[in-house]
């Protein structure tokens, strides 16, 4: 497996893995470390290398930005997105200019380092721009009159701010994704299988939590509606007469209303615990 050896991927990247009860050891210099507990071998190294080594077979897979592995244009699948180092590639200009729309493109300059995402945009739009392709520091562009806009990566949009810039058309959006090499021989399908549940288990306990609360008998087939659970949640009884507590998983993305719901409903001393892996 590729990973980023230093940068924005990185540590979330090994914190997954490491998450996923797998143990090696990444010293700050290594270029390469076996797990001691998982039959795999990391390679730590640029991001941009990490299609590269898994298109040719060199790595099987990578955890790489979906901006590099799309750019790239090479023979991966991309096996799962992993949720983490979100961003956007949006186009961005000096923020005097009025913009009418992407026809605004026409003719223009653009500095990048996504030639091939933004020809693609581009393309799409009809538009004849001329891509300027930059490796790095692509914001001050248009400042020192080397292009009239920029496509680039965002994230807070600060460092547009920092620069005179706006942000007028968002290309692309992307997160990390662990990409496959395509012809794994079937024993590392089988190895792959076994890492992606891992993760899967790992990112379902990160969006639930476990929740534990006390409510009147009365009121136990009312919360049972509001609060589904993996099968369908345990009740057990309260030493107090006619009192129940109820236990449960609730998605993260509905936690707050569905609190709302039960306190309506009757429900008391609710207490919410992390989850850290869930098995569906
Ligand atoms: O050394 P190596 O080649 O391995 O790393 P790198 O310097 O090429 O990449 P790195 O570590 O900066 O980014 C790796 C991946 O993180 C990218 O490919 C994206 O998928 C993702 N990512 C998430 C980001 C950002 N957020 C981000 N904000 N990559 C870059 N930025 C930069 C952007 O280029 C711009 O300069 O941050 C600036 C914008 O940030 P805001 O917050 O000011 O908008
Ligand atoms: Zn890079």
């Amino acid at each position: 497996m590729a990973i980023q050896s230093k940068g924005r991927l990185s540590e979330d990247s090994i914190q997954l893995i490491k998450e996923c009860g797998i143990k090696f050891n990444n010293g700050v210099s290594k270029l390469k470390s076996t797990s001691q507990n998982f039959p795999i071998e990391f390679l730590f190294l640029r991001d941009d290398d990490i299609p590269d080594y898994v298109a040719d077979g060199v790595a099987d897979v990578g955890i790489v930005g979906e901006n590099v592995a799309v750019e790239k244009g090479k023979d991966i699948d991309i096996v799962k997105r992993l949720g983490f180092s979100k961003c956007r590639l949006s186009l961005a200009l000096l923020k005097s200019e009025n913009y009418s729309g992407p026809a605004y493109f026409e003719g223009k300059k653009i500095a990048t380092s996504y030639p091939n995402i933004l020809g693609n945009y581009l393309r799409s739009k009809k538009v004849k721009a001329e891509i300027h392709e930059i490796s790095g520091s692509v914001e001050i562009a248009p400042g020192i009159g080397l292009a009239d806009g920029i496509c680039d990566i965002v994230s807070s949009g600060s460092t547009l701010i920092s620069n005179g810039l706006k942000e007028v058309e968002v290309i692309f959006k992307s997160e990390a994704v662990l990409i496959g090499h395509q012809n794994l021989v079937s024993g590392k399908v089988d190895v792959l299988n076994q890492l992606v549940f891992r993760m899967e288990s790992v990112q379902n306990g990160k969006n639930n939590k476990y929740i534990l609360l006390n409510a009147p008998n009365e009121a136990i087939n009312e919360i049972i509606k509001i609060l589904p659970g993996m099968k369908s949640p345990t009740v057990l009884p309260l030493a107090e007469p006619g009192w129940s507590s109820i236990h449960s998983a609730i998605n993260e993305d509905e936690f707050w209303e569905r609190i709302e719901l039960l306190k309506k409903a009757g429900a008391q001393g609710i207490l919410v615990v992390p989850i850290e892996k869930m098995i569906l």
